[in-house]
């Protein structure tokens, strides 16, 4: 065998996938709409136009889909519930054909040796909660808390592992803060209400998780590590307000019961009510699920410098801080950098912020190549398995200097729906033709499948 990465023993692996990415079927089984649906279906909202009105179709190609996973011999699965086939108006009516489509599911995973790790909310939101409101209010967590205690009551005799929310931090940012992704609101720093009513969400689906005797329970939080362009003071601080933003706000008051400082007069409570959420938000999890992808290069805006299309993302301008490429030798075909080195060191920064973290879980991880099928029928993906190699090496260096890391969940098992870039970006092990829903499993599925095998 040659040589593959091996990581501790009991380390498990795993693939990652989210409900409205994968399932299509949006109109079927009493499924209510979401904000992704109204937002993929505005005008230049989705590049191509395209939806995830059918997506990879496994709501209906499930049981092909798990034979995939446990041929590629996973030991987790994680997949995302999809909170309006449950409760189709967000709160209300109970939606007995969803509920039966997860217990289809879980069953079908464990009958295939595999464990099921759903995540409760994965950024579709019912678009009858949105019309109330959305994340700008309180009541959506409540109601969050009131949709696990459905969830739980139903699957949690069979699901051990649970994750309450994904990347809170991207649908405030990018949802909310910004306009890239749904509901599309742009509303800038008035979108902070929306980091503390998902932590509240996610303290209250700990909350009813541990009422119902769940084994372990964790979040998916996307973690940028923030480089600043230069060891001048003003890079510093800038870089220092938008780790504060993107990683802090979220991650302190999940792991140290706090806010960043600078941050908490934007919090729409008072202290009081402050000290009751963050209570309720910091409770202890068994594990801290980190969805790495790639660093952020960050320097104080320079007087008359163009920033447009400098990064991914475009920032409006007046902020604090102003992005820049990260320069790494290579890049992903969506443009991102590739630097698994910064991966080792975000975990060891979490390590040093938080003397309580949890152990880890790389609950996501990995890239977009737009690698297709050859002249031999076959998809060629060597760029994807050096990818995945060099990140499990830099996971086992965290684990060498100390940090817990216990898994790694590729992000995707299967190509999909990539939000706001359509399904140009292919990040799945599986490649899928979205003509014709063929499954073909690229180099990389046999890749990953010889490092679980391979390991102690
Ligand atoms: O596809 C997304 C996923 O839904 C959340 N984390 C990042 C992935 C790649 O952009």
């Amino acid at each position: 065998m040659t040589d593959l990465p091996i990581l501790p023993s009991g380390f498990r692996f795993g693939a990652s996938t989210a409900s409205y990415q994968i399932e299509g079927a949006v109109d079927e089984d009493g499924r209510g709409p979401t904000i992704w649906d109204t937002f993929t279906h505005e005008p230049g909202r989705i590049r191509g136009g395209d939806t995830g009105d059918v997506a990879i179709d496994h709501y209906h190609r499930w049981e092909g889909d798990l034979d995939l996973l446990a041929e590629l011999g996973i030991h987790d699965y994680r997949f995302s519930i999809a909170w309006s086939r449950i409760l189709p108006q967000g709160t209300g009516a109970v939606e007995p054909r969803g509920l039966a489509f997860y217990d289809r599911l879980v069953d079908g995973l464990l009958a295939r040796g595999i464990r099921p790790v759903p995540t409760l909310y994965h950024w579709d939101l019912p678009q009858a909660l949105e019309d109330r409101g959305g994340w700008l209010s309180r009541d959506t967590a409540e109601a969050l808390g009131d949709y696990v205690g459905v969830v739980v009551d139903r699957l949690g005799d069979r699901v051990r592992d649970w994750i309450t929310l994904n990347e809170m931090s991207v649908q405030t940012l990018y949802g909310y803060a910004l306009t890239d992704h749904a509901p599309g609101r742009g509303l800038g720093f008035g979108a902070l209400p929306v980091a503390h009513h998902q932590l509240l969400a996610h303290g209250h689906a700990v909350a009813r998780l541990r009422a119902a005797g769940a084994e372990r329970v964790g979040v998916a939080q996307q973690h940028f590590p923030v480089v600043p362009a230069s060891g001048a003071m003003e890079d510093l601080v800038a870089a220092g307000t938008f780790a504060a933003i993107t990683n802090w706000l979220f991650a302190d008051p999940l792991l140290a019961g706090r806010y960043p400082e600078e941050l908490r007069p934007l919090i729409p409570v008072d202290d009081a009510q402050l000290a009751e959420d963050l209570a309720l938000i910091s409770a202890p999890l068994d594990f801290y699920g980190v969805n790495y992808y790639e660093p952020m290069l960050v320097e104080a805006p320079r007087e008359g410098a163009d920033y447009a299309g400098a990064a991914e993302v475009d920032l409006p301008e007046g902020l604090p801080f102003a992005l820049l490429p990260y320069p790494s030798e290579e890049r992903t075909d969506f443009g991102w950098a590739i630097a698994p080195d910064q991966l080792t060191a975000i975990l060891r920064e979490l390590r040093e912020r938080y003397p309580n973290l949890p152990p880890v879980v790389i609950t996501e991880g990995g890239a977009s190549f737009h690698d297709g099928p050859g002249a031999d029928g076959a998809v060629h993906d060597a760029r994807r398995i050096a990818y995945l190699d060099a990140h499990l090496r830099a996971v086992a260096d965290a684990v060498a200097a100390g940090v817990d890391v216990r898994g790694y969940y590729t992000w995707s098992a299967f190509d999909n729906f990539e939000w706001a870039a359509g399904n140009d970006e292919r990040f799945g092990l599986v490649y899928v033709d979205y003509a014709t829903q063929e499954r073909i499993r690229k180099d990389s599925f046999a890749w990953y499948r010889d490092v679980i095998a391979a390991q102690p």
